[in-house]
């Protein structure tokens, strides 16, 4: 039937005996036999759980990441007087603060932000050793370093917001806090501070990077599903067959935009838009406040913004007064 082609999630499952993949080079764990399966995660990619790789930088990773994340959660339980029914109400609002100005660079006390240059430390390890094991597992397949590079252009971001920027301004105050509201607020007083980050090029490339992978992701992702009833998703066969799902996809888009990705190059596309948005977005945070303070200021210098009519001495004028419109 037509319709049963017209998806947003797998519909047939076939089972064969457990993959484990192909043999591993010496210096690796030997392998995890444990392989199950699930139906729910068979709608959603494949259905084969494990086997899961987790070595000695895995193991370290999530260490170091639960001991964030534990100093976070503490720190917050602390802060509403370790009343765990307060903590799950006031959770969204709750905030781990870095130290204040007077610090500086230094080590803080505990209870004034040294909490937060600790959680900081181990999540950055946990981070960055997350980042080695996927390009050490990547090497291990004998596959390009891709992932890794992509995830590294995210890690740029957050090094230059919590770390890089604070540094050259020698200020941990500068840093951002962690909590789910507090960091949204950190944000919108950022833009402020600095006369609207909406000014601000690197920000308007970002934007335009986000927005565009979002428009990639779903160019490419409705092309392969609408030629999935042709066996579109089946790579191998539509590179060195003619006539498949894929010539016709490519057709598709020549008729209505006049020209047409390729099978390898669609997915340049989406690396480069993903991997840009974070990179010029934290070169953008980078100049923040240290070659440039006031955006408004510097798109009104360079031709970017009008100079709004700042009369200080105009009378101001009664709302209620005003002529009705
Ligand atoms: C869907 C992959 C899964 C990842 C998820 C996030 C945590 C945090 C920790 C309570 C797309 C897991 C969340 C581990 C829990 C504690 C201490 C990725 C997917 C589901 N933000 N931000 C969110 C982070 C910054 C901004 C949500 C992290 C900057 C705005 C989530 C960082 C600025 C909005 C989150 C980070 C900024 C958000 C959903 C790091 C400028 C929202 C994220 C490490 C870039 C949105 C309440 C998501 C929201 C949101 C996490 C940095 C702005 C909590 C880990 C400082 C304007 N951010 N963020 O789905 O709903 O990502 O907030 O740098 O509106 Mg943020
Ligand atoms: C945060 C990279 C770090 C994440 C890592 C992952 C874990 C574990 C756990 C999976 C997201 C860590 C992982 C911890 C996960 C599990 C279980 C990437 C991150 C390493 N803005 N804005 C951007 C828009 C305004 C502001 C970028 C739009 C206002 C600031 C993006 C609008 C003000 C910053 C963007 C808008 C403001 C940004 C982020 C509209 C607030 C940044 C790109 C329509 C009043 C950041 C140059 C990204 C940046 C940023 C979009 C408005 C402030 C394109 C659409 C004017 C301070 N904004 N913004 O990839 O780079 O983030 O700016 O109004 O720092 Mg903005």
């Amino acid at each position: 039937m037509m319709y049963e082609y017209q998806n947003i999630f797998t519909r047939v499952q076939v089972h064969g005996p457990a993959d484990l993949g192909v043999p591993m080079k010496p210096g690796s764990w030997p392998r995890e036999k444990g392989t199950t399966t699930n139906w729910l995660f068979g709608i959603l990619g494949d259905a084969q759980i494990g086997p899961i790789y987790l070595g000695t930088l895995g193991i370290a990773s999530l260490l170091c990441g639960f001991i964030a994340i534990e100093i976070i959660g503490l720190n917050m339980l602390a802060s509403v007087n370790w009343n765990p029914i307060e903590f799950v109400r006031q959770l969204f609002w709750l905030g781990l603060e870095p130290p204040p100005a007077k610090y500086g660079l230094a080590l803080a006390p505990l209870n004034d932000g040294g909490w937060w240059q600790m959680a900081g430390f181990f999540l950055t390890a946990s981070i960055l050793l997350w980042w080695l094991r996927t390009y050490r597992r990547a090497r291990a397949l004998g596959m390009g370093t891709h992932i890794a590079w992509a995830f590294a252009a995210a890690i740029w971001l957050y090094l230059v917001l919590g770390f890089i920027r604070p540094l050259l301004l020698g200020n941990f105050s500068e840093a951002v806090p962690f909590g789910i509201f507090p960091h949204l607020d950190w944000t919108a007083a950022f833009s402020i501070r600095y006369g609207n980050l909406f000014y601000n090029p690197f920000h308007m490339l970002s934007i335009a990077f986000l927005y565009g992978s979002a428009l990639l992701f779903a160019m490419h992702g409705a092309t392969i599903l609408s030629v999935s009833r042709l066996g579109g998703e089946r790579e191998i066969e539509q590179i060195i067959d003619r006539g498949t799902a894929s010539e016709r996809a490519a057709l598709f888009w020549r008729w209505t935009m006049g020209f047409n990705a390729t099978m390898e190059s669609i997915h340049r596309w989406a690396w480069w838009f993903a991997v840009l948005c974070p990179l010029v977005g934290g070169i953008g945070i980078l100049l923040t406040g240290t070659v440039v303070d006031n955006w408004y200021l510097w798109g009104v210098k360079h031709g970017v913004a009008p100079m709004y009519p700042f009369d200080m001495t105009a009378p101001v004028l009664d709302p209620a007064a005003a002529p009705a419109q």
